[in-house]
């Protein structure tokens, strides 16, 4: 057994697990690992963002176009409290990364030292942490790292993936031992399990029985790489398909049986189809209230009327909302080769059994077309929301990677962006962090480094994070941000607006007694960082813009005035008890034996 310090081990660990990068941030409970880095560059590099929240949003963002992990590094106390945010972002959308963390000398464990949590337990991050990571491991001698190592990977990155947490005391990184550099972890993907054949004959009979059929698929589909297989079935069998923001793109996004987003900021077709239909395939996806319209019936969908079969890698997840009529503990590509396989064995007729179902989506379609296509075509100043995402679509090509922040400009992409490949569109959904988009596209360049990453980020999201620019310029990361200037926190104004009498408070940005619309001058603030800017305020200027700026293959920050008084419609509810739902809907709310409209 060689004799190693702590900190070599670990970093010959990372590097066995093929890691490139340790997004990582100094402090001096961490110098240690630190200088093993040092030692072992040209085999892991160093990349230090100005704030841990950035290091961990770019982890996530690696992950999910790659589906190979990173890992970060923050030091004890206040560095590593940092990444607490965009933990739980990655938890939430089950992304994975190894947050190394630095702790105090466990010579120091419970007399206070610089930087120590311990008025419950000694050393105790780990219980700052635990709610957002799969499990925070502490080791406290050099001879428990193998283990703990080899353990955190592993969690990671099977079933389904998220972040862990490896705590390590300040004194682990410099002691030595005699240890052995465990094997390396299973990839992610590596195990798949499936149905049963059982489980499998009840699911084909199902689909072949419904006049209505949808598949509703989220980040399970994508996680699972099962794009092709996902596309396969749903030609195969012509059910159309309804995504969840991160499985966009699984099914290519300009396919005519793809339907979009459903929920309040979906597509009506999506919604139409939801609420109507008889059988609904649900896999890799969570029915949150943002994609079940606050679980009111008749928006979105129409459980239990509606036959459910439900098929996640998580127990937790079946059944969480609505109680499944098949609920399959499976992974998505290993239960939708199963179907297509039981389908091809039955020797399925292409029937004309859901025609009537075609036709209605198609009528739901158009009307939609003819009611959002006017206002993708329409010049203003300041820029319709509409012109910005259409110019987007226009100018990048399908491989480029999306990164959106929060807020409406998120909204608005997710009703209208349409990818067309798996991984090209990165969604803060679950947990929502500002940040993410304009911090995450650095990680997804690392990622992806010969396609365009342009994150779609609003003046709120990029002013939270705005040091991003100089680690653009110190890395030569060359992305674009499209910052969505609206001159305030809008989506947060356009709630308080509708639901406290037309008040607004907090939440648009200003200066002086006339309450003047202020911000920085974004593109002056870029150029001070070295990276090259324009300030777009006429839509007929944007898509010039965003091509130079994508051509310049340089780090490069668009400031885009978009109007704060255009809203996205609604075409599902979003509800906040006590509050009732009263926003009016484009489409109706439709349950099971109302009159079914003529279109
Ligand atoms: C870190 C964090 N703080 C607060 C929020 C609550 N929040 C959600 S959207 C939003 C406003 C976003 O503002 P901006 O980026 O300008 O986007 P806009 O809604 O104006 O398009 C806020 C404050 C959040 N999701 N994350
Ligand atoms: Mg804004």
């Amino acid at each position: 057994m060689p004799r190693m310090k702590g900190a070599d081990l670990i970093t010959e660990y990372l590097i066995k697990n093929k890691i490139p990068y340790v997004f990582g941030i100094c402090g001096h409970g961490n110098v240690g690992m630190l200088d093993a880095l040092w030692a072992a560059e040209g085999r892991i590099k160093l990349v230090s963002p100005r704030h841990e929240q950035v290091a961990a949003h770019m982890a996530d963002a690696y992950f999910r176009v790659r589906h190979e992990p990173v890992a970060t590094l923050t030091s004890c106390g206040p560095g590593s409290c940092n990444i607490v945010m965009p933990l739980a972002v990655a938890l939430s959308d089950s992304s994975a990364l190894l947050a190394i963390t630095a702790n105090v000398p466990t010579a120091q464990f419970n007399r206070s030292p610089f930087q120590e949590i311990n008025a419950h337990f000694q050393a105790d991050f780990p219980n700052i942490i635990r709610p957002v990571v799969k499990r925070s491991f502490q080791p406290t001698r050099v001879d428990m790292l193998p283990l703990a190592l080899r353990q955190a990977m592993t969690t990671m990155l099977s079933g389904r993936p998220g972040p862990v947490n490896l705590d390590v005391p300040f004194n682990l990184f410099q002691e030595e031992d005699d240890v052995d550099v465990p094997p390396a972890a299973p990839m992610h993907n590596a195990r798949r399990s499936g149905a049963s054949p059982e489980e499998i004959v009840a699911c084909v009979d199902l689909i072949l029985r419904a006049e209505r059929p949808v598949m509703f698929i989220g980040h399970g589909v994508t996680l699972s790489e099962a794009s092709a297989e996902l596309s396969a079935l749903a030609r195969r069998l012509q059910i159309p398909v309804i995504s969840s923001p991160n499985g966009m793109g699984c099914l290519d996004m300009s396919d005519p049986l793809s339907l979009g987003f459903i929920g309040r900021n979906g597509a009506y077709p999506a919604n139409e189809a939801g609420r109507r239909a008889d059988l609904v395939i649900a896999v890799g996806a969570r029915f949150d209230d943002r994609s079940a319209s606050s679980w009111l019936p008749g928006y979105s969908w129409n459980f239990p009327h509606a036959t459910l079969i439900h098929v996640d890698l998580d127990p937790a997840e079946l059944g969480r909302n609505y109680p499944p009529d098949l609920g399959i503990l499976a992974d998505a590509r290993t239960f939708l080769r199963q179907v297509l396989a039981e389908v091809e064995r039955r020797t399925v007729p292409r029937d004309g059994r859901t025609a009537a179902w075609h036709a209605n989506i198609g009528t739901w379609r158009a009307k939609w077309e003819a009611f959002t296509r006017p206002n993708f075509d329409l010049h203003n100043s300041p820029i319709r929301p509409e012109r910005v995402v259409a110019d987007c679509q226009a100018v990048l090509p399908d491989d480029a990677i999306l990164a959106c922040d929060v807020g409406v400009s998120h909204n608005w992409y997710m009703q209208f962006w349409k990818p067309r490949r798996p991984q090209t569109m990165l969604n803060s959904w679950g947990f929502s962090g500002m940040g993410f988009g304009a911090a995450g596209v650095l990680g997804a360049k690392l990622a992806a480094p010969d396609r365009p990453c342009v994150a779609v980020t609003g003046d709120g999201c990029f002013t939270m994070v705005p040091h991003v620019l100089c680690t653009a310029v110190e890395y030569a990361i060359p992305v674009v941000w499209v910052v969505w200037n609206n001159f305030g926190w809008v989506s947060i104004r356009d709630i308080q607006l509708g639901m406290f009498g037309g008040r607004e408070h907090g939440t648009m940005f200003h200066q002086g007694a006339n309450k003047t619309p202020y911000n920085p001058d974004f593109a002056a603030w870029a150029r001070a960082s070295g990276v090259d800017a324009l300030t777009v305020t006429r839509s007929e200027d944007f898509k010039g813009a965003l091509e130079h700026a994508v051509r310049a293959n340089k780090p490069f920050l668009l400031d885009v005035h978009v109007d704060a008084e255009i809203r996205p419609p609604a075409t599902g509810a979003w509800q906040l008890p006590p509050t009732p739902y009263k926003e009016p809907v484009f489409g109706e709310r439709w349950l099971p034996g109302d009159p079914v409209p003529v279109p």
